[in-house]
């Protein structure tokens, strides 16, 4: 059957847009290559310890860290070789949901955005009161887990840091520190899934189709008439038609959607190509006089991180025993109120930092504090027991950029790496890195084991592997300005409309899918305030 908005991808972008799109009576069709993910989605993965409990591995705050962990881990993109979330809620129904509501600078022109998008107020408050963020995720209302905290407050207030709640000065965002905020609901995941989708999902006018792949558009020039998908279930061949003026609104994300644009013959013909010479995908591009030439690609993110042990601190086991062993009195805490320390994940303290660099520009520093270490380099001995982790986040003001594009297998994947390709990027990350650790003689107890002191900070970011630079923070390959309208319109086309994080020109000052949330109600009214619609 036909349908008024079709929308590619049901993470946080999707989401709040079929959302918004169907509140209005229009015809809905949201599309996921994934299956379930929470218990209310049809999830049903659970470790034996949740057994008899409508609690999944992707309700439960607390067992985060073991996404990284699991050896069954069927919730990754396949064909992507970097971190992103193939099932119901995308990235929010597997990342450490980290929830920063967008500061001014997010959304400014300076950071890439058309001025139409400046007011990001109104669509800000809208998200905020959907899905409201929780520094204490625990449904007792305290916190857990706090040594990191601690600790982290003790290094940082002689330099000057000012403690916050994050969420109620978003615009602070220098010399900032406060306890860790999250889109938690009830000490569960929450996100756009439990606030969005669940209103959605109550309208007949909407429908959910997952396991769905999009592979392109079909278009007739520049309009789009339909998708094409690898369900054949659904309709003849697998295609899925528009009404008269309906549109498609891709948000398949940073890797997704760049993908799909390719395999519909909108992005540069080297990219095209590569789909041209393809024995399947090659005969679906329309003819090379259509082919739509625009750019795709830019986005960066920066984390060498630093790990830290004090004496204080209890590094809750790396949260290697979460899953099959956790600690007993946590897990009945847990299971009876959804209390408690697996109420939150890893992360107990955020800072900010703004610096200026010798180009003029100002760059800013995000720091994220959390019980434990995904991996510890050193010569010394150490207690395991006592290890915390701070990453070094650059932000808002960094110049690098690098690009998404396809291998001759029609897979996702970076080609050309983003990370400090900027010296000045390089310089003022290092002076930041020096900078947390210069007050540590003033925390007793405090020592620093990775890097360690038989290695100079600037060794150590100049040997850090790109591979683990990865901050998981894409954004920008589809970004507005230069591959879509600033209706989020892609140029050259009539009807096709792209709402996820690539269209986000730079990144946010903090972990994005905040200010993608917001990008997201913003996108949705404007699309559907433009004439022309179903
Ligand atoms: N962002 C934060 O703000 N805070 C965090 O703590 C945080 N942590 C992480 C994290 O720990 C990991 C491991 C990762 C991977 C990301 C993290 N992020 C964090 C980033 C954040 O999750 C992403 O920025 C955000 O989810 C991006 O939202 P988008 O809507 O742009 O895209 P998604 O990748 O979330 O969703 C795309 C959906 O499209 C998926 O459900 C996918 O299955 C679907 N899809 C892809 N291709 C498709 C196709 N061809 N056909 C149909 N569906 C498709
Ligand atoms: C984010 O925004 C990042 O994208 C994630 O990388 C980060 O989680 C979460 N938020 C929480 O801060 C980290 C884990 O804590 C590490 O254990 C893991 O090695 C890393 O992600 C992998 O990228």
């Amino acid at each position: 059957t036909p349908y008024d908005y079709i929308v590619v991808g049901a993470g946080p972008g999707g989401i709040i847009a079929a959302d918004r799109l169907s509140e209005t009576g229009k015809k809905v069709l949201l599309l996921d290559r994934g299956g379930p993910s929470t218990w209310e989605t049809g999830g049903r993965y659970q470790p034996d310890w949740l057994d008899g409990t409508q609690l999944t591995k992707f309700d439960v705050p607390g067992l985060f860290e073991t996404m990284f962990t699991d050896t069954n881990s069927f919730w990754w993109c396949k064909d992507i070789n970097v971190f992103a979330g193939c099932l119901i809620g995308g990235g929010t129904s597997i990342n450490g949901a980290l929830y920063w509501l967008p500061a001014d600078m997010d959304f400014s022109t300076s950071a890439g955005w058309p001025s139409s998008w400046g007011n990001h107020g109104p669509y800000t408050a809208k998200l905020k009161q959907r899905l409201p963020s929780t520094d204490h995720p625990s449904t007792d209302g305290k916190r857990y887990l706090e040594q990191v905290f601690n600790v982290v407050q003790k290094l940082l207030t002689p330099q000057g840091y000012n403690n916050i709640t994050i969420n109620d000065n978003p615009d602070f965002k220098d010399h900032a520190l406060g306890y860790s905020a999250y889109d938690f609901i009830n000490g569960k995941r929450g996100g756009p899934v439990a606030s969005y989708l669940r209103t959605s999902r109550a309208r007949s006018n909407f429908h959910l189709e997952m396991w769905t792949m999009v592979t392109n558009v079909v278009r007739n020039g520049s309009t789009i008439t339909g998708v094409q998908t690898n369900n054949t279930a659904i309709g003849p061949n697998g295609f899925i038609p528009l009404n008269p003026n309906g549109r498609v609104v891709l948000s398949a994300g940073s890797f997704g959607t760049p993908r799909i644009l390719y395999q519909s013959g909108i992005g540069s013909s080297d990219m095209i190509n590569l789909v041209k010479a393809d024995a399947t995908q090659g005969p679906q591009l329309p003819p090379q006089s259509d082919w739509i030439d625009l750019p795709v690609g830019e986005n960066v993110s920066d984390n060498p991180s630093l790990v830290f042990t004090h004496p204080d601190v209890d590094a809750y086991d790396n949260w290697a025993t979460v899953w099959s062993d956790p600690r007993p009195a946590d897990a009945q805490q847990y299971i009876k109120d959804q209390s408690g320390v697996l109420a939150q994940a890893s992360p107990r303290a955020n800072f900010w930092r703004a610096y200026g660099g010798s180009d003029g520009r100002t760059r800013y520093l995000q720091g994220t504090a959390r019980p434990g270490a995904a991996s510890v380099t050193t010569q010394f001995p150490y207690n395991q027991s006592q290890i915390f982790t701070i990453t070094a986040y650059l932000s808002t003001g960094i110049t690098s950029r690098g690009q998404i594009g396809i291998d001759a297998a029609l897979r996702p994947r970076v080609v050309t790496q983003p990370w400090l390709v900027d010296p000045v990027d390089k310089q003022v990350l290092l002076t930041g890195l020096n900078d947390i650790v210069s007050s540590m003689s003033q925390v007793p107890g405090l020592k620093m084991i990775t890097p360690d002191n038989t290695t100079t900070m600037s060794d150590y970011l100049n040997n850090y592997s790109l591979a683990n630079m990865n901050s998981n923070h894409w954004v920008g390959p589809c970004s507005i300005g230069k591959v879509v309208d600033s209706n989020t319109k892609v140029m050259g086309t009539d009807n096709l409309f792209v709402i996820d994080a690539s269209i986000v020109p730079s990144l946010p000052v903090g972990n994005p899918h905040g200010t993608i949330m917001s990008a997201a109600e913003q996108g949705a009214a404007k699309i559907l305030a433009l004439s022309g619609g179903p």
